[in-house]
């Protein structure tokens, strides 16, 4: 199958955890190179629901490979109980076959603080809609060079001396501009240890772990989180995460040459969600939207949050292939549009007057974008069983026939159910 990347082709929660433990069967090493607990991978498995949030999703599969690369944003307290959730269900989560990198910076308690009070803080217009994990706070330490990585673990003096170095500024916002109380030195370096101390024994080279898999012919999947429009450079900004959602980025974010990414696949929900505040031009407000929420059961899987419901939109997708340059799309949740009479997807839009096909690049500016839609027949039956293309009503075939058009990619995996075996593979 050689190396591939699963990324959100929308605004997150495209069913990327379904498709990524899909396709395990067929990888060795499974890596996470972006993000952090702000994602919900939600996977399915006979009676038994489970939701990663750092852990990559392959960790399902029995003697798989999972790493953390340096790129993720790594809460060690979240790490452990989803490591210990994992474990209570049964599953190897020994340091044998789970690796988080040296490089990987850390989320600490003061970036949780951080991205509450800033949340608090703002006009109700200027909220992101953050899921308050403290993902923001951590990657801007990261990039002012005052952020604690894994690998500061093991050095117990550097780690409280950086602790102490980070909290000086911190501190100085939480009372003065946030009228909150000062953060102590001891409480989080005595927290962060506890947990911590833990996770020395997974600390590795991930580069190298990635390069012994390229050289000993295996496969590796790179495991995108949240979707591409939530890029910090070309996702709707300032309404986006703080790490590069782009599949370009899992070259930097874990450590390995870009010319080693094969295959890219974007996974595209039928219809588009998205969770948290910013622009999103096919936004329904009608009976139409609550279907999709509450058949499509659209609420956040970290946050609870109840999802934006909305059309499919090519316009979108079409910037995402201008980004992302898919080799293949893999379409899910199809099965939740069967029982609409009439499907919308949108084209174009008008954007000050002209018909615009591509997203204009000013801030803000999807905001002041509408829709141009076309309309397709929808489809009554009932599809969750379906195996096979022949399986699918003509309408539902057209569907997707028509987002094969319109984006030039081909749609090799179509999900027509939260499960493994609901699946057709093209
Ligand atoms: P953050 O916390 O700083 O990354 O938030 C910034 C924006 O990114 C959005 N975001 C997400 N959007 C969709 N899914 C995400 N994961 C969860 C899920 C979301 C949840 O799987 O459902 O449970 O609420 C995710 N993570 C971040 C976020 O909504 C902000 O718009
Ligand atoms: P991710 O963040 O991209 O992994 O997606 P989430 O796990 O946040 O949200 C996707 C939701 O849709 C999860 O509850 C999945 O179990 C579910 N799901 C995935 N694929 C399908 C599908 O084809 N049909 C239906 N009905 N549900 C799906
Ligand atoms: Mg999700």
């Amino acid at each position: 199958m050689s190396n591939v990347i699963v990324m959100g082709a929308q605004w997150g929660d495209e069913g990327k955890g379904k498709i990524v433990d899909l396709l395990t069967r067929d990888i060795d090493v499974i890596v996470r190179f972006q993000g952090g607990n702000n994602a919900g991978h939600t996977v399915i498995v006979g009676d038994k629901e489970y939701i990663l949030h750092l852990i990559p999703s392959g960790i399902l599969h029995e003697g798989k490979k999972c790493l953390i690369g340096n790129g993720v944003v790594l809460d060690p307290g979240v790490f452990w109980k989803e490591i210990e959730g994992l474990r209570e269900k049964g599953l190897d989560v020994s340091p044998e076959r789970l690796k988080i990198s040296k490089k990987t910076h850390l989320i600490m308690p003061y970036h949780c603080a951080l991205d509450g009070a800033r949340e608090d803080h703002k006009s109700a217009d200027n909220k992101i809609g953050t899921t308050g994990r403290g993902i923001g706070p951590c990657y801007e330490d990261k990039a002012a060079r005052i952020g604690i990585r894994a690998g500061d673990l093991a050095d117990h003096a550097l780690l409280r001396t950086k602790i102490e170095a980070a909290l000086v500024e911190k501190n100085a916002l939480f009372t003065s501009l946030y009228g909150r109380e000062a953060v102590s030195v001891d409480a989080v370096f005595e927290e962060v240890v506890a947990a911590g101390d833990c996770l020395v024994p997974y600390l590795a080279d991930v580069t190298g772990e990635i390069w012994e898999a390229f050289d000993s012919g295996k496969n590796v999947m790179f495991e995108g989180a949240q979707g591409i429009h939530l890029d910090i450079d070309h996702g709707t900004y300032p309404f986006v995460t703080s790490s590069n959602t782009v599949a370009g980025n899992a070259s930097a974010g874990a450590g390995i040459p870009a010319n080693r990414l094969d295959r890219i696949i974007a996974i595209v929900k039928a219809y588009t969600t998205r969770v948290g505040a910013g622009p999103f031009p096919t936004e329904l407000f009608d009976e139409d939207g609550s279907y999709l929420q509450e058949k499509g059961h659209e609420f956040g899987a970290t946050t609870g949050r109840r999802r934006r419901c909305g059309w499919l939109d090519l316009v979108v997708l079409g910037e995402t292939a201008r980004l992302n340059g898919p080799t293949d799309i893999a379409l899910t949740k199809l099965d939740v549009l069967s029982g609409m009479k009439e499907i919308k997807i949108c084209t174009a839009y008008e954007y000050k007057g002209e018909r615009v096909s591509i997203i204009p690049q000013e801030q803000g500016a999807l905001g002041e974008c509408t829709p141009i839609y076309e309309s397709v027949p929808g489809w009554d039956e009932d599809i969750t069983k379906a195996t096979a293309w022949e399986d699918l009503p003509e309408n539902c075939q057209k569907y997707i026939e028509r987002i094969e058009d319109l984006t030039g990619v081909r749609v090799s995996i179509i999900s027509v159910g939260p499960e493994r075996d609901q699946t057709i593979m093209r």
